[in-house]
This record gives structure tokens, sequence and C-alpha cells, in this order.
């Protein structure tokens, strides 16, 4: 009825896509069931020091036996989509060959469990979890890597192509290629700038190639997206110094990835601004058509903006051939349990620049949410009040993006579940729904239940 209508303003358009996000990894456990192989997560959060007091993704939320359950909270949250990842070492324990018929069974009830509650699945083939057996034959610096996961996207999506809405290639390459080989704070945990270049591009030619596998092997009207975490890039400062920082922090952290996938180029200058890491040589005639296969829209991630000045920092950086050229500069204002500044206006920024950048491409936040420490009260209530107030912030720009011609298909909140959380392990959670790891216990924030009406009245409360 009208009374439960929002004001205008701050209605989303109708069929807007309200989702959650997970990751196989974070929330699956079961790590060596029904023939899953070690990924290099499972490698990287056993050497000892790298995940924060040693935990590892072997039980996580326990998703993998409790996805039934999981389906029918976000059933009552009402969300529209469900945005999941696959994990490759469950399909494809070595990386090659045939799949493990296993494996995509679990994918498969997944994916007929969500449609039967009326959800969209959207999966995501590649959210850093790498078969360890390709990481040991060079990993994503190694050109084969890019093929292999081509034939991968092709296994997947002939066993699931026609009852998945929305394929994503890859999630985060910046994560995945600097975090992962230039700082090593995440697997492999390498940490060699040249070789995080490299794996840069092979993710650029990934993409394009699993691109190319799934449209041979999906219905023409499937939707074919990729997520990226694009970088809100301020100068400290108007002087032309700050700008170049900020240019080259765009080139590092958004243009890699942009220009090869939708403009079939290198950024000129950052094959310059690298000219003493590499020569480039890696990208071979083709690569770059290959790696600009249309796609059909555009996932971004968003946290927290990026202010940069002139300056230096130091490494393992994952921020190659910067370090003697930028310094990064804590944001202002209210910070989350990460310490990650909470700052809307960032993603208006990026809404708005790939508006005027990518004018003809769908957007949709693919992830967007926040990591505080909630509390019980004695009745059992979990409250998050700050988490609710990041999400009504971020929406409220997604809001204004629209407002502002940008062509926002959708949200999705990262995340459902508290979950592996990385290098931080289980100590940091974003869930809107609670999870105790030592009963698997499942209880819903205030955070899930404000979801919840703002799906239901199709917009923010006032
Ligand atoms: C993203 N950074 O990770 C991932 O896609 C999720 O799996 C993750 O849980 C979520 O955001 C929250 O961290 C990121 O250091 C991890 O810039 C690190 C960074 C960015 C994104």
């Amino acid at each position: 009825d009208v009374q439960s209508r929002p004001p205008a303003g701050l209605a989303f358009p109708t069929g807007f896509r309200w989702g959650t996000a997970t990751a196989a990894y974070q929330i699956e456990g079961a790590a060596a069931e029904d023939g899953r192989a070690p990924s290099i997560w499972d490698t990287f959060s056993r050497v000892p020091g790298k995940v924060r007091n040693g935990d590892t993704g072997d039980i996580a939320a326990d998703h993998y036996h409790r996805m039934t359950e999981d389906v029918a909270l976000m059933r009552d949250l009402g969300v529209t989509d469900y945005r999941f990842s696959v994990a490759w070492p469950r399909v494809q324990p070595t990386g090659r060959g045939p799949a493990l018929q296993k494996g995509l069974d679990f994918y498969r009830r997944l994916v007929d469990e969500l449609r039967a509650a009326g959800i969209r699945p959207v999966a995501t083939l590649y959210h850093w979890d790498l078969p360890q057996e390709l990481e040991d034959g060079g990993g994503w610096p190694h050109r084969e890597t890019a093929e292999r996961f081509a034939e991968y996207a092709s296994l997947v999506a002939g066993a699931l192509g026609d009852r998945v809405a929305t394929w994503t290639t890859l999630n985060e390459p910046w994560c995945a290629a600097f975090l992962g080989y230039a700082s090593g704070v995440h697997a492999p945990g390498r940490t060699d700038p040249a070789a995080s270049l490299r794996a840069a591009h092979h993710f650029n030619l990934a993409h394009g190639l699993a691109v190319g596998a799934l449209r041979a092997a999906l219905p023409a009207s499937t939707e074919v997206s990729l997520t990226l975490n694009l970088h809100a890039v301020r100068p400290l400062t108007g002087s032309e110094a700050d700008g170049d920082a900020a240019r080259r922090v765009d080139a590092l952290g958004n243009r890699v990835f942009l220009d090869p996938v939708f403009h079939g180029r290198l950024p000129e200058d950052l094959v310059a601004d690298t000219a003493a890491l590499t020569d480039w040589s890696f990208v071979r005639d083709g690569d770059l058509a290959a790696a600009s296969a249309p796609v059909d829209s555009l996932g971004i991630n968003y946290y927290s903006p990026t202010v940069v000045a002139a300056g230096t920092h130091e490494g393992p950086s994952p921020w190659p051939g910067a370090e003697r050229h930028v310094r990064f500069e804590p944001a202002p204002g209210p910070r989350t349990a990460m310490d990650w500044p909470v700052d809307a206006d960032g993603l208006h920024e990026l809404l708005t620049r790939l508006r005027d950048e990518l004018p003809h491409v769908p957007l949709m936040v693919t992830e967007n949410g926040a990591a505080y420490d909630d509390y019980a009260d004695p009745s059992g209530e979990v409250h998050d009040p700050e988490r609710v107030a990041y999400l009504r912030q971020h929406l409220a720009a997604v809001h204004r993006a629209l407002a502002d011609g940008v062509d926002v298909r959708g949200y999705f909140l990262w995340s459902l579940l508290d979950n592996f959380e990385w290098a931080y392990g289980y100590g940091k959670r974003f869930g809107v729904v609670h999870v105790d790891f030592a009963s698997q216990r499942r209880t819903p924030k205030d955070s899930a239940r404000w979801y919840g009406e703002v799906i239901a009245r199709g917009g923010l409360p006032q």
C-alpha cells in the first residue's frame, strides 16, 4: 500500500536486484570432502603468522553442510539475488582434466535450492582459491593458468549454465594479483613485484578467454560479468605532485584492469611507470583483443576510499613501482573494525566515473559492507547499529548515483554470514547473520532485519 512505500526520493527502481554475497573458501568448510583438493588458501593459512590466530577455512561456516539452512535465511531476508563462488579445487581438484561430479553436484543443489526459493543465482568462478597444483606449476604469473581457467569455466558452465542468471569470471583480480604476489599478505604469499604484474595480465587474459568459453556454453540470454575492487583515489591536495601520485594509483589499481578489459589496451603510463620491473613482453599479440571480449555488466566492490600524496611507502607493497612515489594517507572520519574509513562518497565517485567512462556498461555493486564487533543482549539478539548506519549511507550513495543517471542494476551486501576474513581469520565479522563458530548457530543481526525491510519497501526508510 501507499503508506509502506518510501518517499519518492529514496525509492529504488523496480527490478533493482537486492542481494547478498559470499565466497566459497570463506564459508564452505568441508575442505577435504568429496575429493576437494587443497587450494592456495589451504596452504597459505597453514603458514605460521600469515592468518591471525592460525585460523583456516577447514570448517569455516560449515556452509557445505548447512546450505539449505543458509538459503532459507536468504529467503526470509527476501533477497532477489545471491552471489556465491564456485571452488575450483572442488570441481577440478588439480586444475586440469575432467570435472569431479560430486563437486558440481554441490553447486547444482545450491542453485536448485536458490531457484526454488525464488532467488537468482549469481556465480563467480574465481574468488581466490586456485588449486595448489596450478600454483606449484607457476600460478598466475604463468600464462598457462589463464588457459586452465578458461577450461574450468567451460566445465562449470556446461554443468550449471542454464540454471545460473549471471556468471562472473573473476572476483577482484587486484587483490589476487597484488596482495597475492606483490605484498604477500594473501595467498600464495609471494613478494615478487614483477611477477604480480604478469599475474595481473594473466588475470585479464583468463577473464577474456573465460568469457569466450562461457558464451560458447551458455544460452545467449545469460549475463556474463567481471567484478573489480576499484579504488576511489583522491589526491591529498590539488598539487601537481599529489595529482601524479593519484594517477599512478589509478593506473595500478583501476586502469590495469579497466583498460585491457573494456578498451583492449594497456595504460601507457602504467607501462612507463613499471619499466624498471618489466618490459611487458609477456603480453602477446592477440591477448588484449582476447581480454576485451564484451561483457554484459561490470561488478564493483567498494568499501573505502584511498587518499594518496607524493611521497614514499615501505614494501613489500601491493603497488609495484610506486613505492618511491606514493604515500598513503589515512582518510579522516569514523572507521570500521578493519580500521577502514567510512566514506560513502567514494562509492558515488566511482559509480559516476564509470558512467562517464563506460556509458554503455550496466553496473552492479557486487560487494559493500562492513566489519564491526557486534554484541548480543541477554535475550540473544545481536545488535550492530554501526553496520546499519554504514549500509544506510552506502545505499543512499547508490541512490544518488541512480539519480545522477548511473545505470546501477543491483546491490549485493557483503556478507550474508560472518566468515573467514582472509588474513584476519574469524576475528572480523562482516555478516548480517551472526555465526557462532563453535556451534555453527546462525542468528540474524539487527542489520539483517533492517536490510529485509529495505528490500520489502524497495528503498530506504526516511
Ligand atoms: C574483499 N584490500 O576483499 C573480498 O572480495 C571479500 O572476499 C572480503 O571478505 C571483503 O572484501 C572484505 O575484506 C578485500 O586490502 C580484501 O584492499 C582486502 C582489500 C580489498 C578487498
